[in-house]
């Protein structure tokens, strides 16, 4: 399966990027705490030039608490960034937030106060689809001001937002890689929902996802969650245990794969296999 989804909207999307980023001070880069890496779009780093980012690793709730530490301890190291974690369905502590936009801000700020003028600090919130971007600001004013939703490709435009007297940020639709060399990353994007499921072989991203869980130490979880005795070779004979042990039916009397596939897709999502980190530092 060779995957990529670059919709004539993403194109739209960077190009108001690119214009807004002259008028922000910085960036929050939100991350899926699930794939640090495939969400690192080499078309941000061209975008946000030199400006100070905040990386938030939202859904942080989603992963080991040790694996997520050491993603931390990395992009706290990254030049002229800060680094949080988030649960954004949960509130957000909108405190730990401010202070590290604030601290990445700190020079401008002073600057500004020995002026005596207190200025706005902007902030672009950038990430690729799905990744919780409208969820992040709509937890720091505890209001429910952007649309989110549970697919890819919510957030059709950009939409400012105050979060304080002195903090404005501006949503953006998530945008994709325009060129996805990396079909690796481009396969974790699609098992976390970052791609539109429309475009993607469902059969063959179950397969993958298997593929993933046996050979990362969850193949138990994955046998006990669909009551099955053994895993075997071929993942359409793994989907057709499935299915029969589910009682996924077509009418003629086939197993329903594609029932079957989109159980496993699921029930990734939905955690029922566990806590997974996809990439590990
Ligand atoms: N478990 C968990 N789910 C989250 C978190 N943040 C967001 N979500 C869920 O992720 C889904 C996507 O959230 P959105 O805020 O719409 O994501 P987005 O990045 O704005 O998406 P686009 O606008 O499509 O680019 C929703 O179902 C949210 O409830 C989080 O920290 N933890
Ligand atoms: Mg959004």
């Amino acid at each position: 399966m060779f995957i990529h989804w670059f919709p004539g909207h993403m194109t739209k999307a960077i190009r108001a990027m690119r214009k807004d980023m002259a008028i922000v001070n910085s960036v929050i880069y939100v991350i899926d705490s699930r794939a640090p890496k495939a969400c690192i779009n080499p078309t941000f780093d061209e975008i946000i030039g030199n400006k100070p980012r905040l990386y938030v690793l939202n859904k942080a709730d989603l992963v080991p608490k040790e694996e997520l530490d050491k993603w931390l301890a990395y992009f706290k190291e990254q030049p002229n960034s800060g680094c949080i974690w988030a649960n954004s369905t949960k509130n957000t502590n909108s405190a730990v937030f401010i202070n590290a936009l604030k601290t990445l801000n700190e020079e401008k700020i002073v600057r500004f106060k020995n002026r005596g003028v207190k200025k706005t600090i902007r902030a672009m919130v950038i990430g690729v689809p799905n990744c919780g971007k409208s969820t992040l600001i709509n937890s720091l004013i505890a209001k429910k001001k952007t649309i989110t939703g549970n697919r890819p490709g919510v957030t059709r435009s950009m939409q400012w937002v105050s979060i304080d007297q002195y903090i404005d940020l501006v949503d953006t639709p998530g945008t994709l890689y325009p060129d996805f060399s990396d079909q690796e990353k481009a396969t974790y994007l699609a098992m976390i929902g970052s791609i539109n499921d429309d475009i993607l072989d469902i059969t063959e991203l179950a397969a993958e996802t298997i593929k993933y869980l046996c050979d990362n130490n969850y193949k138990e979880a994955f046998k006990l969650r669909y009551n099955l005795q053994e895993i075997r070779e071929n993942s359409l004979d793994n989907l057709t245990a499935i299915a029969k042990q589910k009682g996924f039916l077509l009418k003629g009397g086939q197993y329903d794969l594609e029932r079957a596939s989109k159980a496993v897709v699921n029930d990734f999502r939905k955690q029922a296999f566990g806590k997974i980190i996809l990439e590990k530092i």
